[in-house]
């Protein structure tokens, strides 16, 4: 038993007291005694083996907190633990922790409704069920399911998405706290990674200690990993880890360009640094035999004394970066005040969960010019997808709709048509070619041959109707495998006819990816951001997209939907 773990029993202690709704001045003790311990410098276990040293000396510690810690030291539990945890299952004090729940409701929903885990929490939730009892409501519902999303956010590598969550739970948590300088999330956060090992927290605060408690203090937190002088670690949800450092405004830049990373960025980097003569780390850069750092406080500053540019973090994987500021070439990433429309979305029609109007008016409040309305062709039967007939009619809508917009929105006729596994357009030619976007897509036959998914969708790109092939790969961050396709192929056949290639803003597709996107470019074929909304909000995953699109170093001019519709019509009318 170590100072960490003797810390944790005292916390869980503390919450499963709560539950039983002790009073409240023995619950704090446990606390305070938990921090204690938690901070000592030296182990808990060589104070007691000290026969000339009383562990209740220590500040914090009073006499029952060192005679259960000897106990646990000599026996590894304690019975009034376990006892304990036989009236409260684990699931219980998982869900005190949840944010917006808290001992008190947690010991409510586990005696009024028998809730036990935090599956059969989400149950209650999801069956309206928690809002009947006494003290609680459909807004405490809501709340909990929210915190429930984080805390039970999976294990494993998150993606960008999830972890996205969890970091503006922790900076608002965090703009709580008194004397905070400075904070910033680094690492592959940072970078805008597909998906996010863990997270990893720089602050600048006048008081480090109350920092890092007030950190610890954070509702999402499950337990305290590790605790040192500047940095914790702590655990959200079921495995995700958060690590926080508190750094000197000296040393913020240097910081966080080295936990940014990523680590093969920054051993070119320091390469770099030693031709010049140079030292670089997570405090600053340095004359070799010098003590006092030549910069540090901001990231720019350390880039310039390295003679480099202060590269977007989303380039920042050693790449194409170091050639392209040799070179003087780094490109002007994309940004999303760039895009002008959004050409793949659904309504009502289909699977979309809005009208025609509702998306245009979403469009109109989101800066765009133009949308096309993409719903699903008829092999998508699940989601009720349109056959030639109904596609006219939707278009015949759109021609009437159109008045209502001019001049603020133009509203494109398309569709998403599926290429059937034999490789044929699900729709025939001639309704295609009366529309404006014809988007041609797979969805089913997805465990077909590599030959033969690569020549459905190469056979797509040269019919004459189709404008371009949307999420090319078919894959589902941390879900589902891309299917088998020759990406390059498919890049050639569109270069070949003058096609685009979509990049699926869904954080969950991100399709294509950050390689397969410097390859369209390298091939000079233009790729479409699109949101594939199914609602007015799927409007904004656009932001996933753009970090994508500059992950894979593309401009404004490589992306075709920066431009005016005209300008990319593919009929030219
Ligand atoms: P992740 O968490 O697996 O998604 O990826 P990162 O990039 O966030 O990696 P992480 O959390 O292990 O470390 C954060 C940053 O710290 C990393 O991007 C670069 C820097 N770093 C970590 N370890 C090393 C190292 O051994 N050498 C150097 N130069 N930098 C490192
Ligand atoms: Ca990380
Ligand atoms: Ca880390
Ligand atoms: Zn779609």
């Amino acid at each position: 038993m170590n100072n960490a773990k003797i810390a944790d029993v005292f916390d869980e202690l503390a919450d499963l007291l709560e539950l039983k709704g002790e009073n409240p001045f023995r619950i704090r003790a446990y606390r305070n005694g938990a921090k204690a311990v938690r901070e000592l410098d030296e182990s808990i276990a060589s104070i007691l083996a000290d026969s000339s040293r009383k562990l209740e000396d220590v500040p914090g510690i009073g006499k029952t907190m060192a005679e259960k810690s000897q106990v646990l030291l000599d026996t590894g539990s304690l019975p009034q633990l376990e006892d304990l945890r036989e009236a409260y299952p684990a699931g219980v004090l998982q869900m005190v922790r949840v944010p917006g729940l808290g001992a008190k409701k947690a010991a409510a929903l586990h005696r009024e409704l028998g809730v036990e885990t935090l599956d059969q929490l989400r149950d209650a939730c999801n069956r309206q069920q928690v809002r009947k009892l006494k003290g609680f409501g459909a807004k405490t519902e809501q709340t909990i399911l929210e915190g429930l999303e984080i805390a039970q956010a999976a294990n494993e590598r998150l993606r960008w998405v999830e972890a996205d969550r969890i970091v503006h739970a922790l900076l608002e948590h965090m703009q709580a706290l008194t004397g905070l300088e400075q904070i910033q999330p680094a690492g592959s956060y940072r970078r805008g990674r597909e998906t996010v090992g863990d997270v990893d927290l720089l602050v600048v605060a006048q008081d480090r200690t109350a920092a890092m408690d007030h950190f610890e203090a954070f509702p999402g937190r499950a337990d305290t990993i590790a605790r040192g002088d500047t940095k914790v670690s702590i655990r959200v949800g079921e495995s995700f880890q958060v690590d926080m450092r508190v750094v000197e405004a000296e040393q913020f830049g240097a910081a966080l360009q080295y936990f940014t990373g990523s680590k093969e960025h920054n051993v070119r980097l320091r390469g770099i640094a030693k031709k010049r003569g140079l030292k670089i780390n997570e405090y600053g850069v340095f004359k070799d035999d010098d003590e006092a750092s030549i910069a540090g406080k901001t990231e720019a500053e350390v880039y310039e004394v390295l003679g480099m540019p202060c590269f977007p973090p989303e380039i920042r994987e050693d790449r194409f970066e170091f050639g392209w500021a040799e070179s003087g070439t780094l490109p002007e990433l994309i940004s999303i005040d760039q895009i002008r429309g959004d050409l793949h979305m659904h309504t009502t029609a289909t699977d979309g969960q809005a009208t025609i109007r509702e998306m245009a008016d979403a469009a109109i409040e989101r800066g765009l010019g133009y949308i096309a309305i993409t719903d699903h062709s008829k092999r998508v039967a699940m989601a009720g997808g349109l056959d030639a007939e109904a596609l006219r009619e939707q278009w015949k809508m759109i021609d009437q709709i159109r008045p209502e917009y001019e001049g603020r929105l133009q509203i494109l006729k398309g569709i998403e048509c599926d290429i059937l596994e034999n490789g044929e357009m699900d729709l025939d030619e001639a309704v295609l070619m009366e529309g404006d976007w014809i988007i041609a897509s797979v969805h089913y036959g997805q465990k077909q041959s590599r030959q033969q998914l690569t020549d459905r969708i190469c056979g797509a790109l040269e019919h004459p109707a189709v404008s371009i092939v949307a999420h090319p790969t078919g894959r589902l961050i941390n879900r589902r495998a891309a299917y088998d396709v020759d990406i390059e192929a498919v890049v050639q056949a569109a270069a070949q006819h003058g096609k685009c290639l979509e990049l699926n803003a869904n954080p969950a597709r991100l399709d294509l990816n950050d390689l397969h996107l410097m390859l369209a470019k390298r091939h000079g074929v233009p790729i479409v951001i699109s949101t594939d909304a199914h609602s007015t909000e799927g409007l904004d995953v656009m932001r996933h997209g753009i970090q994508q699109a500059r992950r894979g170093g593309l401009t404004a001019a490589d992306v075709a939907n920066t431009r005016a519709w005209a300008e990319m019509d593919p009929r030219g009318r």
